[in-house]
């Protein structure tokens, strides 16, 4: 039989994620917590042809399978667990599941994309026996991590050299693929997942979002681990993230562990590991390479080499979980095991709560910065040159505006293409697709500015940093509000929240506070959004328009931003500066003067950010 087949599962029996965190969280506060090593370096070593990757079940099948590693744990079952015991038995805590490719999306290169479910279901099961087999010798509880790999596509990158905006997969056939496989391993008896060899965050992100919907449906939370892949000496990810950057980009997720696999070995990968131990405020998981590929594709480290570099990791208290990726072996593990045994475990370091965003490189809102710049130029609304850029569909243009403010020192930018004319939803995925492409711009995080959240959300599922989404309101009242607010949590943005309620836009100071701080009790209490991910603005309006009423609007403002940065503990002041002056269009020293002079007042009283000219 070569369809998929059939699965019982019996739910009462499978690992409980809040039972399971509670125990890994004591013994990783005990000791290093050891993960095994290869899977692939084992499974060579058997040196199985063709026919014994098909087994009987697929000995017709249409396509080779050879090399198709998580096949084995249909066909091979056996010679898989027995790896599984043997990292066991060499002191692994932890092994990872045989499933990093057991999605339906990699899995359709052998045409075997019906399997996915089934593969997963079965790598969980071997794992889990094995983890059993291994207690039945020792007494000692062993963990089954259920491995995600990091596929063949992306989402964030493109393959055609000719067209930089192509994508060969969407966010949502990302999250459909992982969801399949997250629901395979643990119906299987997976304890935690791990997200792995991560090449493209913005896969990832589609990873979390699939886990957190997948969690939520079965009523419960299983530990996630996160581990990224520094490609190579330039020291960041294939899609071009810093260490840090990809931290603030899947901290979100809230994961057990941050860190780092493959790749590089222990020496190279160390750099990029002290710096994820100083940022990151929760566990950290390192398994690297046994060094290099040689010129066969062999890896060269011995056991000895590799523990001595590891237990540099641990002296220097980097390390709460360690084990090893290419080329390592029982042997390696257990000469790891020995040498960082001797050694306290990573303290998880107190960081401060500040707003942490990312584009390819990190920016983080400490005391030391008085005042955002946000771009406004890459705006249709704002700009007559941009809109005309845009709706010609000369994005070449397009985006050397946003180049423009990114070197005339905007720290984010704000993307809005918002044009009845256009399908919106549309241009700002090939507006963001093309600027992913351009490291000069990209490196910047982004604000996704629509007044249409399914714009907005389109634009989420480009962006691999962590964004600034331009804004929800309770302008269509509070259910939707906390709706929305809780999908931007999903895709791990922070948030602009206008003053804006079902009785409109907020201009007086009494109307700002109170929808502000009633949108920061929302927000905090009820989707559990950080404060300091919230950003509020209170609006700002012309002024000097020459209508009566207009005329308090600056003050109202200023001294709302006060009172809300008094009250409400982490979160931001931003605004539009530019609407201030609208009554004097064209008129650029008097908009100039008036800017300054508001600015100078609005930051005193405790505006942070701001969507101004740059
Ligand atoms: N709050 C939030 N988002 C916002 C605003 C806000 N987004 C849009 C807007 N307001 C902020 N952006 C701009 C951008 C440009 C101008 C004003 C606000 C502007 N442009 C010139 C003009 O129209 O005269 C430039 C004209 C041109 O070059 O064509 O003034 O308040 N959250």
């Amino acid at each position: 039989m070569t369809e998929a087949q059939h699965i019982e599962i019996d739910r009462n029996s499978l690992p409980k994620g809040e039972e399971v965190r509670a125990a890994l969280t004591q013994a990783a506060a005990e000791r290093i917590l050891i993960l095994d090593g290869a899977m692939g370096t084992m499974i060579q070593q058997l040196k199985l042809d063709e026919a014994a990757y098909r087994g009987e079940r697929f000995k017709d099948w249409h396509k080779d399978v050879r090399g198709n590693n998580d096949l084995l744990n249909l066909t091979q079952p056996d010679a898989i667990r027995a790896i599984h015991l043997q990292y066991y038995l060499a002191g692994a805590d932890m092994v990872e599941t045989n499933t990093f490719s057991s999605t339906d999306i990699v899995m359709a290169d052998y045409g075997m994309q019906a399997l996915a479910y089934e593969l997963n279901v079965e790598g969980a099961r071997l794992a889990r026996e094995a983890a059993q087999q291994a207690f039945d010798i020792d007494g000692r509880r062993r963990f089954v991590a259920g491995a995600l790999g990091p596929l063949n596509k992306t989402a964030s990158m493109s393959t055609d050299v000719n067209s930089p905006g192509h994508r060969a997969i969407t966010f949502d056939e990302i999250v459909k693929g992982y969801a399949e496989q997250i629901n395979g391993l643990i119906d299987g008896g997976a304890d935690l997942l791990l997200f792995e060899t991560i090449t493209d965050t913005l896969n990832t992100k589609a990873g979390i979002f699939a886990a957190q919907r997948i969690f939520e449906e079965r009523g419960d939370e299983l530990p996630v681990m996160i581990s990224g892949t520094i490609t190579d000496l330039s020291g960041r990810t294939l899609s071009g993230q810093t260490p840090t950057a990809f931290w603030y980009s899947v901290r979100h997720a809230k994961p057990f562990t941050i860190g780092l696999n493959c790749a590089l070995g222990a020496n190279a990968m160390r750099a990029h590991i002290n710096e994820l131990s100083d940022v990151a405020d929760t566990l950290i998981c390192a398994y690297p390479n046994a060094g290099l590929p040689n010129e066969f594709g062999g890896y060269d480290e011995t056991p000895e080499f590799m523990a001595r570099q590891l237990e540099g990791f641990a002296r220097d208290g980097f390390l709460n979980i360690v084990g090893g990726c290419c080329g390592s072996t029982p042997d390696h593990i257990r000469a790891i095991k020995e040498a960082v045994s001797k050694y306290k475990p990573r303290k998880i370091p107190e960081v401060p709560t500040f707003l942490r965003l990312s584009g390819l490189e990190p920016f983080t809102l400490t005391g030391d910065i008085p005042f955002v710049n946000i771009g406004e130029r890459t705006n249709v609304t704002g700009s007559a040159r941009f809109r005309k850029l845009i709706t010609a569909g000369d994005y070449t243009a397009a985006l050397e505006v946003a180049r423009d403010q990114v070197q005339n020192g905007a720290q984010v930018i704000d993307i809005n293409v918002d044009e009845g004319l256009l399908d919106s939803q549309k241009v700002m995925v090939e507006f963001l697709n093309l600027l992913a492409a351009e490291p000069d711009i990209a490196r910047v995080p982004l604000m996704i500015d629509s007044s249409k959240f399914e714009v907005i959300e389109a634009g989420l599922k480009c962006v691999q940093g962590k964004a600034l989404v331009n804004s929800i309101s309770m302008k269509e009242g509070v259910e939707k509000f906390l709706e929305t607010a809780r999908l931007v949590r999903s895709y791990g943005a922070a948030v602009v929240v206008m003053a804006f309620d079902e009785q409109g836009q907020a201009d007086t100071y009494e109307r700002k506070v109170e929808i502000c701080s009633k949108a920061y009790k929302l927000l905090t209490e009820e989707v559990g959004f950080p404060p300091e991910d919230i950003v509020f603005d209170p609006n700002i309006f012309a002024v000097a328009t020459g209508i009566e009423e207009h005329v308090g609007y600056g003050i109202a403002f200023i001294e709302a931003t006060r009172t809300i940065r008094q009250t409400l503990p982490h979160a931001h002041i931003s605004g539009g500066v530019s609407n201030l002056s609208f009554s004097f269009r064209g008129n650029e020293p008097v908009r100039e003067a008036m800017h300054s002079v508001f600015l100078y007042h609005a930051i005193q009283a405790g505006m942070d950010m701001g969507i101004v000219n740059a």
